[in-house]
């Protein structure tokens, strides 16, 4: 990950945001209401086929950007016991409050399983095998995993989950996944709790973007013409999802590092 250090109103100034609603039907539907988007279904358009089964409701992607989007592609039981899971992951390897190379504190809190965990510290960003504070870190939840190998079966094992908390007024500035060694590989995106504000870019700096209420249960596919593409989550309605009790959102990246 490269976060752009440029505060938030500059970034809105330069950028020009689009929102986009998902529909329970799959579809897209733009921010000023014209009509529908675009919607590319299974096969079309560069998007994975996703096999039906024990993720709950068949869930036909929606390309945006090159972003494939499975909307509600968890039910509320998977949701749950995910969540279950990822407590256990966490009471091995707590979420820390990073702070990036600058020294300026990010808003999320930040954790990770498998063989490597993504960090940030004075040091600069990178992955490491272990958590900052020593230890190894926990495996994949198999729950976790288990997206990854439905919604892109030919890719190769995920050796990260990143491990994202958003509390209230948490965020991510427009950033690249560019610490990983293989672009090839995509990085799945797996939401849970409140909703959360998706801004799609593009591989350069700069110029238009459009932005998504990504919503619990919901994936992102981040991979081929997408994979380098900036992105970013300006905000979270806290408060939005009962999943959580006490509020905020998980964000799970799952990410092939070597
Ligand atoms: O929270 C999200 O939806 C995106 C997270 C993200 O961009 C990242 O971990 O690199």
């Amino acid at each position: 990950m490269r976060l752009r250090e440029r505060p938030l109103r500059r970034v809105r100034s330069v950028y020009k945001e689009r929102e986009i609603y998902l529909q329970e039907d799959g579809t897209g539907r733009s921010g000023n209401f014209r009509g529908i988007f675009r919607v590319d279904f299974m096969g079309s358009g560069g998007c994975i086929p996703v096999t039906p089964g024990e993720h709950g409701a068949m869930t036909a992607p929606l390309s945006i950007r090159d972003f494939s989007l499975f909307h509600g592609f968890l039910d509320r039981s998977a949701q749950e016991s995910m969540v279950a899971d990822l407590r256990a992951a966490l009471e091995v390897a707590p979420l820390v409050q990073p702070v990036t190379p600058r020294g300026r504190p990010m808003s999320v809190r930040m954790s990770a399983a498998g063989r490597f965990g993504w960090i940030t510290d004075r040091k600069g960003y990178r992955y490491s095998e272990t958590h900052p504070d020593g230890q190894p870190w926990p495996p994949i939840p198999d729950s976790v995993r288990a997206v990854w190998d439905a919604v892109v079966p030919d890719a190769r094992p995920p050796e990260c989950c990143l491990i994202n908390w958003y509390g209230e007024g948490a965020r991510m500035g427009l950033h690249q996944d560019r610490d990983e060694a293989d672009f090839d590989q995509p990085v799945v995106s797996i939401s849970l709790g409140d909703d959360g504000l998706f801004r799609m870019g593009n591989v350069e700096r700069g110029g238009k973007t459009e932005s998504v209420w990504l919503r619990s249960g919901d994936v992102v596919v981040m991979g081929g013409a997408a994979r380098l593409r900036h992105h970013g989550v300006d905000r979270i309605r806290f408060g939005s999802s009962t999943l959580l009790p006490k509020g905020g959102r998980i964000n799970l990246t799952l990410r092939v590092v070597s």
